[in-house]
């Protein structure tokens, strides 16, 4: 499970979601198309988070979506995910690949080459470069623009998915930059129609 299909890669959030559950909004998100799935949990407990992250699983098992956990090393662990997503202040990436062995997927975030060029000495299998684009999803972003983006992907040889404020309005601009695919929270999870919504993005990027 490391030959890993970028294009869609949708974070999950419970407050954003439109969906009654975050099983329906994952389900509903890998029937549109979406290609790997990061379960991000900023405001519930450990045990909320692993009771979540197993009934997630489930599912991206069932449509074989690689399923990764944001920030928390353990919670992948005691759920057998296929990897986890670490921001700057976060463990560092070498240390997760310590813990995690060489079969899982290390994704890191970075916003300058010199983060890129050190996630990738230390192990990343891929990197999540943002913010793109004013977001109201996460606060404290750092922002990237489309010419520092081509830069990074310049920089380094591991995949790279731009995140940060991606909708169907805008993501074509970031074709032909050397991203392996896009990256999305409120573009997919928090749309009417989930599926439609990732159908959509994705034919936008690969079309
Ligand atoms: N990292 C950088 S921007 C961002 C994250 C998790 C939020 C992206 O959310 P959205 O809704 O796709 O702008
Ligand atoms: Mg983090």
């Amino acid at each position: 499970m490391k030959k890993v299909d970028y294009t869609l890669y949708v974070c999950t959030d419970q407050k954003l979601m439109s969906s009654a559950t975050i099983e329906e909004s994952v389900e509903q998100a890998i029937l549109g198309g979406c290609t790997v799935i990061q379960l991000r949990e900023k405001d519930s407990s450990s045990r909320e988070f692993y009771e979540t992250a197993k009934r997630v699983k489930e599912i991206t098992e069932k449509y074989q979506v690689p399923l990764i956990i944001n920030d928390r090393v353990d919670i992948a662990l005691a759920v057998d995910a296929d990897g986890v997503h670490v921001g700057q202040s976060d463990l560092p990436a070498k240390v997760v690949r310590e813990i995690l062995g060489e079969d899982k997927i290390i994704g890191v975030s970075a916003a300058r080459v010199e983060e890129a060029v050190q996630a990738e000495k230390d192990g990343a299998d891929y990197l999540g470069v943002g913010a793109m684009f004013a977001t109201g999803t996460k606060t404290n972003t750092r922002s990237v623009s489309i010419e520092y983006l081509k830069k990074i992907c310049s920089s380094v040889q591991i995949p790279i998915v731009a995140i940060g404020g991606i909708h169907e309005d805008n993501a074509a601009s970031l074709k032909n930059t050397g991203i392996a695919g896009l990256a999305v929270v409120s573009a997919v999870v928090a749309q009417p129609d989930v599926a439609q919504a990732a159908a959509r993005l994705k034919k936008i990027f690969v079309e």
